[in-house]
């Protein structure tokens, strides 16, 4: 069992030239459809295999051809227009049947692999499917076909509390893509930094986005490096959703411009972790020509249909400030062709009919949410006690935080997004979403460890029925996981409760 799934890790990461199957007869194939993770609508094993040899090709009919490169690369077999004689081949097709966005089919027989898909996006799934059914030069025969419960399957990573780079945003947008995540939200600004060069206000960036909390290095993404971290983003199937939070979590933009303070009076730059301090002015017209530029940019550099205006513990912001402001820039952000996804508190002021409120508190009534949901408004589930991906595990995890939750894999996986939130219809349930708050945060390792292994969980709340939830199976198929984490070079935190 361990030979197989050390050499599946190893082929899943595109290893080189991977050893001759394993030594003995080869597992069973049912594990291999057992344990596709995030398990898939139907998946049904064969006798047999189909083994990759020295005359395999992969063939890609129109509009497949880019997933298949992608293929190419993890199983180090050919792209090919046909198949030469007397190879076999893994052949990928976009049927442009009324499929949904992101469903396929995958059959594997000894002679031929066929994947199809309505559209390339499913292809990429399937891809994901495909790369763990694979051991080493063999890919066990069966059937799956598959599609997702919900179309938000996301991830946050805060870059404000503390910076990461191009390359560790990319690293991790990989990780996501392994589970069929589809959207990266970023978290581009907050008290403590400003991420994103915006062009007509500088300073944003360049002071505002100097440091980070406990005074650690800051930084921030040019243009052209959000721009290819959008593209990277996109090649993997996964939306990037910028967030600007606002009109709290805003001292490095009132420490950058003194004219965005209520009073002129530009506070210093802020290293520590309170929240729920700083508050745009919103009696002060400037503030919304500096949306306006803020937004425009953002929206220009954003391909994705949502930008996110955060709306969150605005504490030094009234309530009736808050309801005035959080109208005013939903019709900003509209003014530039995008929805609005803000945080749930979004509920409280008029939120428009497109926009979509990210449900994060640590309980499942909210009459107020619930209520704008039986409204029309369409709601991600991020409970804070259940997915955030910065609460400790237990109390001797080394990294994190605890005001919400200890959170272990259990937990994360012990919920139903399409029922959780009392009194609000399963057909508001956009899907959910893994935020990994970063203020202890400083390293690709460290998001490893918070990541995994609860984002998987998180990822198969997203696709997988409801009626294949079942804490017993999906630890195992958790635990088969392991040696392509560590193939990856993954750094993840070996929970008690998971028969690694
Ligand atoms: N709440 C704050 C975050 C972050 C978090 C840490 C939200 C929406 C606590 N807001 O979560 O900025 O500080 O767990």
């Amino acid at each position: 069992m361990r030979w197989r799934l050390i050499l599946a890790a190893l082929v899943a990461a595109g290893a080189s030239t991977v050893a001759v199957a394993e030594p003995g007869a080869a597992a069973p194939a049912r594990d291999a459809y057992a344990d596709i993770l995030p398990a898939p609508v139907s998946a049904r094993p064969e006798r047999g295999a189909f083994t990759i040899g020295r005359h395999t090709t992969i063939t890609a009919g129109p509009g497949a051809r880019g997933v298949a490169e992608q293929l190419s690369a993890i199983l180090h077999v050919p792209v090919a227009s046909r198949a030469p004689k007397g190879g076999n081949t893994i052949a990928l097709a976009v049927a442009g049947r009324d499929q949904g966005d992101e469903s396929y089919r995958l059959d594997v027989g000894p002679g031929r692999v066929t994947l199809t898909a309505g559209r390339a996006a499913g292809l990429f799934a399937g891809v994901q499917t495909l790369r763990q059914l694979a051991n080493g030069t063999s890919i066990p025969a069966g059937h799956v076909a598959d599609a997702p419960r919900f179309a938000y399957r996301g991830a946050m990573l805060d870059v404000a509390r503390h910076f990461f780079s191009v390359a560790q945003v990319e690293r991790y947008i990989d990780q996501l893509a392994l589970y069929k995540i589809n959207t990266l939200h970023l978290h581009l600004a907050d008290d403590q930094g400003w991420r994103i060069m915006i062009n007509s206000w500088p300073r944003l960036a360049t002071y505002g986005g100097s440091t980070a909390v406990d005074g650690d290095p800051g930084g921030y993404y040019t243009q052209a490096q959000y721009r290819a971290i959008v593209a990277y983003a996109a090649a993997r199937y996964v939306t990037v959703i910028p967030e600007i939070d606002m009109p709290g979590h805003v001292n490095a933009a009132l420490a950058s411009y003194a004219e965005l303070n209520c009073d002129g009076v530009a506070p210093p730059l802020y290293t520590g972790t309170d929240v729920g301090f700083s508050s745009l002015c919103v009696n002060k017209e400037v503030t919304y020509r500096f949306l306006d530029d803020v937004i425009g940019e953002l929206a220009a550099l954003t391909p994705g249909p949502y930008l996110h205006i955060g709306g969150d513990e605005a504490h030094a912001t009234s309530q009736a400030d808050y309801v005035t402001f959080m109208n005013r820039v939903q019709g900003i952000v509209a003014a530039h062709g995008k929805r609005v996804q803000a945080w749930h508190q979004v509920v409280t002021a008029s939120p428009l009919p497109t926009t979509v409120a990210q449900y994060w508190d640590t309980t499942n009534v909210n009459p107020q949410v619930a209520a704008a949901a039986a409204n029309g408004t369409g709601v991600v589930l991020s409970p804070a006690n259940l997915a955030y991906l910065d609460m400790k595990y237990n109390d001797s995890t080394p990294l994190g935080q605890d005001w919400a939750a200890l959170i272990e894999v259990a937990d994360a996986y012990g919920w139903d997004p399409g029922t959780y939130l009392v009194g609000a219809p399963t057909s508001a349930v956009r899907g959910v979403e893994a935020p990994l708050w970063t203020e202890t945060i400083r390293t690709s390792a460290d998001i490893e460890y918070m990541a995994f292994p609860r984002l998987p969980a998180i990822a198969e709340l997203g696709w997988s029925p409801a009626s294949t939830h079942d804490w017993a199976a999906f630890r195992l198929r958790l635990a088969a996981q392991a040696p392509r984490w560590q193939a990856l070079g993954i750094n993840f935190y070996r929970s008690p409760q998971i028969p690694w």
